[in-house]
């Protein structure tokens, strides 16, 4: 059985999250395209590196990410740091010949996107950029509907991205507060994942025209602090969009909504029908053709399960539940495929590239007011 060699580089929430596809997936996916082993993790001190290497059941910890990347027995490169890291961190990765995956947002500007794109190119080695929502089944789903043609041309697709976890002004800044480390805000942080549903059901996006605010200027430096520091990003963004296509719609973004928690939605018109999903009802797609009969018309939903995307890997019985780990999973599979095939995964740095772009653009539809165009 083939094996590949794993570093992950960051141990958080993301390195938890990656560390458990990379045990889970040869459990669902057997015989798997390889197995990938849990080789080295790194982090920014021995003690977090251990304790990572024990709860995530890595042979190896490690502090010095140069190092390690640069290590011969070393196969693949899966970067969960903060944002300001990745770029440096792949280029050093492509440069070792190494196969890479990098969570969201690729970079914090679409120029230092392009940096990295450039260098994996050049490397020739397999690369992957870790938009996992669209591998929730029922959004997979969504694709296979439209490409067998069951809903006619796309008219309008809208998406929302809202969360609550930054509503609290008295919720302590973090690096995704900060402009100089995560890029942008709300944006480059969940308006990504908005925006590559997007871009995965309708098409390439060809301009934007945003409103974007920042609604809380600062924020305590922590839990117990009296000091506070500013917050240099946006909080929320509402775009109006026009695709390469014809298609018309619109993108929004936040992590001040009250009450939604990951209420990542989209909903998409189409000449023979309609879809709606809504992430927090993530085992359900509504679906409405417009040759039901008509009187059954109306919304149905349907329950992603073995007849559908990953479903034959997969639990036996449809609406058991799909989670967030699951679409991790199914992102390592895929990945791991990619590699052992030796072809681009989707969604890959070009589509890193573009969706930093387009933050760029949706930035700068901002501050100016009215249309600007991405390019290419
Ligand atoms: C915070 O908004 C966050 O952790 C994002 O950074 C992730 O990409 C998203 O999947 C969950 O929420």
């Amino acid at each position: 059985m083939k094996e590949l060699n794993v570093a992950v580089i960051g141990a958080g929430f993301m390195g938890k999250a990656h560390s458990a596809a990379y045990a889970a997936m040869p459990m669902f996916f057997w015989p798997p395209p390889a197995i990938p082993i849990r080789k080295v993790i790194v982090d920014v001190t021995d003690a977090l590196a251990e304790e990572a290497r024990q709860r995530f059941g890595f042979q190896e910890s490690a502090t010095d990410w140069r190092e390690t990347v640069n290590r011969s027995d070393i196969d693949l490169v899966d970067i969960v740091t903060p944002n300001d890291s990745h770029a440096e961190i792949a280029i050093a990765a492509a440069k070792a010949g190494k196969h890479i995956i990098c969570e969201k947002p690729l970079a914090r500007t679409g120029g230092e996107a392009r940096l990295m794109l450039d260098a994996v190119e050049r490397a020739g080695v397999i690369h992957m950029i870790a938009f996992n929502y669209r591998r929730t089944p029922a959004v997979a789903l969504a694709r296979r509907y439209l490409e067998d043609g069951r809903i006619g041309e796309i008219l309008e697709f809208r998406v929302s991205h809202l969360q609550d976890w930054s509503a609290d002004p008295k919720t302590p800044r973090t690096w995704r507060h900060q402009k100089a480390i995560a890029g942008s805000g709300t944006l480059g942080d969940i308006g990504t994942h908005a925006i590559d549903i997007a871009r995965y059901l309708v098409g390439e996006i060809k301009a934007v025209n945003a409103l974007v605010k920042n609604y809380i200027p600062s924020r305590p430096l922590g839990e117990e602090s009296d000091l506070c520091g500013p917050v240099d990003v946006d909080d929320g963004a509402v775009t109006l969009v026009k695709f390469a296509g014809g298609c018309i719609g619109s993108i929004e973004a936040t992590r001040n909504a009250h009450g939604r928690n990951n209420y990542l939605s989209f909903e998409l018109h189409g000449t023979k029908g309609s879809l709606s999903f809504n992430y927090e009802r993530r085992d359900e797609l509504q679906v409405i053709f417009s040759d039901d009969p008509i009187d059954a018309r109306g919304f149905r939903t349907v329950y992603t399960g073995p007849a559908h995307p990953y479903g034959k890997s997969y639990w036996p019985v449809p609406a058991l539940g799909i989670g967030f780990l699951d679409t991790k999973i199914f992102e390592c599979f895929d990945f791991i495929s990619a590699i052992v095939r030796g072809d681009q995964p989707s969604p890959n740095f070009y589509d890193g590239y573009r969706i930093s772009r387009i933050v760029d653009a949706i930035l700068a539809s901002g501050e100016t007011g009215g249309w600007q165009e991405i390019a290419g």
